[in-house]
C-alpha cells in the first residue's frame, strides 16, 4: 500500500505586490513540491490586516495573488489553493490557541518588534497575536512541513510549540511542523540596502522588484543595484553582500551554480554582470506576467478556483476544529 502523501501548508499576505522575493522565496519552492506533497497554500487576508490596508487595494491584491499563485505554476487541481477570511476555523481555532501560548513568548518574536518599530502609531493586539493566527492556519491541516522564507522560521517554531503544548495538556492532537527552508535564496536582500531583506510592504523605488514589474524597470532596478568597490563577482555574503544578493538571484533565475556564476564573470566587470542578471529576471517573469494578465481578465475562472479551494479547505479544517473542541470542553452543538 502506498503511504499516504505529507501535508504542506503555506501562505503570504496580500499586503502589497508580490516580490521577487516571495517568488524565490516561497512560491518557487511550492510548486516544487506540488507533486510529491498534499499541499495547500493560502492567501492570508486575515493577517494582511495587522497593518492598515486600504480596502480596495486589499481586494485587488488579494484576487491578484490568487491569479499570481496560478501564473507561478501552482495547479489549483493539484493544490487546495483559498482565501484564509473564505474558512472561518482559522480564527475559531485561533481563538483557542491564544489560550495555549504565553505573553512572554509571542514578546519574543523578531517580526512583532519589527513590525511595531515600524508601525509606531498601529501597535494592534492582532500584531501581536499574529504568530496564533498562523499557527491556527498550520495546525487545522495537520501539516508536516511549511514551506517559507528565512524570516518566518521563529513562526513555524512557536506553531510548533503550542502544538506541543496542546498535546501535552490533552492528548495527540495535532501533527507538530516543520519549517522547510530553501538552501539557496531563502533571503533575498534589498538591491539599494543589501543588509535589509527585499519586502512587498515597502515598495516604490527600485530596491524591490515586483512580479508584475515591466522589463525596463526590472533592467534600470538592476543598473542600480548596490554593489562594492571591487571589481570581481565572488559569493561572499559577509563581505560581499550586494554581489552576493544578485549572485543569488541569478542563480534562481537561469539554475546556474556559483561556481560557474564566478567563472562566467572572471575578469568581467559589474556592468556586465548586473545586465545579464536583470535580463535574467526579464526572462523570469515574463511568462509570470503574462500569464497573471490573462488569468485577472477571467474572473468567473479566479472565483470559481476560490469557492473550491473553500470548500475543500474547510471540510479538513472542521475536522481538526471539532476534535480540539470536544478535547477543550465544550459542549457539541445540538443536531438537527
Ligand atoms: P510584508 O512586507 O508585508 O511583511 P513580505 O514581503 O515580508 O511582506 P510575506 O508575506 O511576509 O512577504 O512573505 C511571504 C513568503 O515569502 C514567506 O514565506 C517569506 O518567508 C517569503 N519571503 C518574503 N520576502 C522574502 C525575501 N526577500 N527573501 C526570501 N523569502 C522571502
Ligand atoms: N507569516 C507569514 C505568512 C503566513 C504563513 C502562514 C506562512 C501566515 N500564515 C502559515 C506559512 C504558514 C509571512 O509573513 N510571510
Amino acid at each position: 500500500m502506498d503511504t499516504p502523501k505529507k501535508r504542506i501548508f503555506s501562505g503570504i499576505k496580500p499586503s502589497g505586490e508580490l516580490t521577487l522575493g516571495s517568488y524565490i522565496g516561497a512560491i518557487r519552492n511550492w510548486v516544487a513540491l506540488q507533486n510529491d506533497y498534499d499541499c495547500l497554500y493560502c492567501i492570508v487576508d486575515m493577517h494582511a490586516i495587522t497593518v492598515r490596508q486600504n480596502p480596495a487595494d486589499l481586494r485587488r491584491r488579494t484576487l491578484e495573488q490568487l491569479a499570481q499563485y496560478i501564473a507561478c505554476g501552482l495547479d489549483p487541481e493539484k493544490n487546495i489553493v483559498y482565501i484564509q477570511s473564505h474558512v472561518p476555523a482559522h480564527a475559531e481555532l485561533s481563538w483557542v490557541l491564544g489560550c495555549y501560548t504565553m505573553f512572554g513568548e509571542l514578546s519574543r518574536m523578531t517580526q512583532f518588534k519589527d513590525k511595531s518599530r515600524k508601525n509606531a502609531d498601529n501597535i494592534n493586539a492582532g500584531l501581536f497575536t499574529y504568530p496564533v493566527l498562523m499557527a491556527a492556519d498550520i495546525l487545522l491541516y495537520q501539516a508536516d512541513l511549511v514551506p517559507v522564507g528565512e524570516d518566518q522560521k521563529q513562526h513555524v517554531e512557536i506553531a510548533r510549540d503550542i502544538a506541543g503544548r496542546f498535546n501535552q495538556v490533552y492528548s495527540p492532537t495535532f501533527t507538530l511542523p516543520e519549517p522547510f527552508i530553501p538552501k539557496t535564496g531563502a533571503r533575498v536582500m534589498s538591491l539599494l540596502d543589501p543588509s535589509s531583506k527585499m519586502s512587498k510592504s515597502e515598495q516604490g523605488g527600485d530596491g524591490c522588484i515586483t512580479l508584475l514589474e515591466n522589463p525596463d524597470d526590472i533592467m534600470r532596478a538592476f543598473k542600480r543595484a548596490v554593489t562594492d568597490s571591487e571589481t570581481s563577482v565572488r559569493f561572499d555574503p559577509e563581505h560581499k553582500p550586494g554581489v552576493s544578493n544578485l549572485m543569488t538571484i541569478y542563480s534562481c533565475a537561469t539554475g546556474k551554480s556559483f561556481a560557474e556564476i564566478e567563472a562566467e564573470f572572471e575578469g568581467r566587470g559589474y556592468g556586465d554582470f548586473k545586465t545579464a542578471v536583470g535580463e535574467s529576471v526579464v526572462e523570469l517573469l515574463r511568462p509570470i506576467r503574462e500569464k497573471t494578465q490573462e488569468l485577472l481578465a477571467n474572473r468567473d475562472y479566479l472565483e470559481s478556483i476560490y469557492a473550491a479551494g473553500a470548500e475543500r479547505a474547510a471540510r479538513l479544517a472542521q475536522k481538526t476544529l471539532d476534535k480540539v473542541y470536544r478535547k477543550v470542553g465544550f459542549v457539541p452543538r445540538a443536531r438537527g
